[in-house]
């Protein structure tokens, strides 16, 4: 289905603040200046972006430590998040979380965790809790082909289905879980299929489309919202960054740099603006308005960062639950 074309720049604006904003992160990271560990998403931004534009902002959202894109495409405040990459009291976990750890109740987001697999129990009890209250919110948990791999997984979305929970549950499969190699650890290699197994429905999409990424999570998303239970939208990705930091990870010899190549020529943002432009949708001076409006923001969010506190060292033990 062809989406309106209003949508479209939307999704289009929407991946490129996130790789914009991420690249900017590459260029500062080495300045030790963030002192957390940075989990990037370039490459996977199509898929924060096709979710994120049908949640309203309360519906609720959960993610693992490779968020940003996810906090950001629900209507995230980027002064926020760039304020907690730096530990500054204006951060969106007030400078204790750091990039693994964001949180914006105002969005829906009710954290992401450095827990591999941590946010899909919380995001199916989030479902729970709004189905209880009679409310009519979705609740969708952004997880990794790692996190399918833990148990975890398994009962949280038999429980879900069994009680037809209103969760989207969207695993992200890059094909790696740090070093190891999809191929390495899974006998089946269709994570979607997994939903079968409780009766549920699995689908499986090219997590480099946007549209098509819109199309399955909008199906999922409608779905859920009228009670029918979870739906797993497996979406076929790669990240172009190591694991962890702005560097790549050749030489832990996981993946070769041809691999990276392919996928780079698959780029989610330069297709979809070579589509938008042959259709008319949009042209040179367009696009060169969007990006600009996008650097300057990013340029005022590390601004806003750099000129925040840094918390007291009395704050230390505040905000804590023990
Ligand atoms: C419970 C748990 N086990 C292991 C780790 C170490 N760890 C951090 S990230 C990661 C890989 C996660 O892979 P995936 O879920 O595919 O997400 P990706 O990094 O590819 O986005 C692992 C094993 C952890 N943080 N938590
Ligand atoms: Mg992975």
């Amino acid at each position: 289905m062809e989406l309106d074309t209003t949508v479209q720049i939307e999704l289009y604006k929407s991946m490129l603040r996130v790789r914009l904003l991420e690249e900017k992160v590459v260029e500062l990271y080495p300045d030790q200046e963030m002192k957390c560990p940075v989990h990037l998403c370039i490459g996977q931004e199509a898929i924060a972006a096709g979710v994120c534009a049908h949640l309203k902002s309360d519906d609720y959202l959960f993610s693992n430590h490779r968020g940003h894109g996810h906090y950001l495409a629900k209507g995230g405040d980027m002064r926020a998040l760039v304020a907690e990459f730096y530990g500054r009291t204006t951060g969106c976990s007030r400078g204790k979380g750091g990039s693994m750890h964001i949180i914006d109740t105002d969005v829906g987001l009710l954290g992401t965790s450095a827990i591999v697999g941590g946010g899909i129990p919380m995001g199916v009890g989030a479902a729970l809790a709004a189905t209880l209250r009679g409310e009519d919110q979705v609740s969708v948990v952004f997880f990794g082909d790692g996190a399918f791999d833990e148990g975890v997984f398994y009962e949280s979305y038999n429980f879900a289905t069994l009680k037809k929970l209103p969760v989207i549950f969207i695993c992200e499969n890059n094909f790696y879980a740090t070093n190891s190699p999809q191929r390495a650890r899974h006998a089946g290699s269709r994570i979607a299929d997994a939903a079968l197994v409780f009766g549920s429905t699995g689908i499986c999409v090219d997590g480099n489309d946007v549209e098509a990424v819109h199309n399955a999570a909008g199906t999922a998303v409608e779905h859920a919202r009228a009670g029918k239970g979870p739906m797993l939208v497996e979406a076929l990705t790669y990240r172009w960054k190591g694991h962890v930091g702005p560097g790549t990870d050749f030489e832990a010899g996981c993946r070769s740099e041809a691999e990276l190549r392919e996928w780079i020529d698959r780029c989610p943002i330069k297709s979809f603006r070579t589509k938008l432009i042959e259709n008319g949708i949009l042209n040179t001076e367009t696009n060169n308005r969007i990006a600009e409006a996008i650097t300057d923001e990013i340029e005022e969010a590390f601004q806003f960062a750099m000129d925040s506190p840094l918390p007291e060292p009395s704050d230390l033990l505040t905000d804590l639950f023990s």
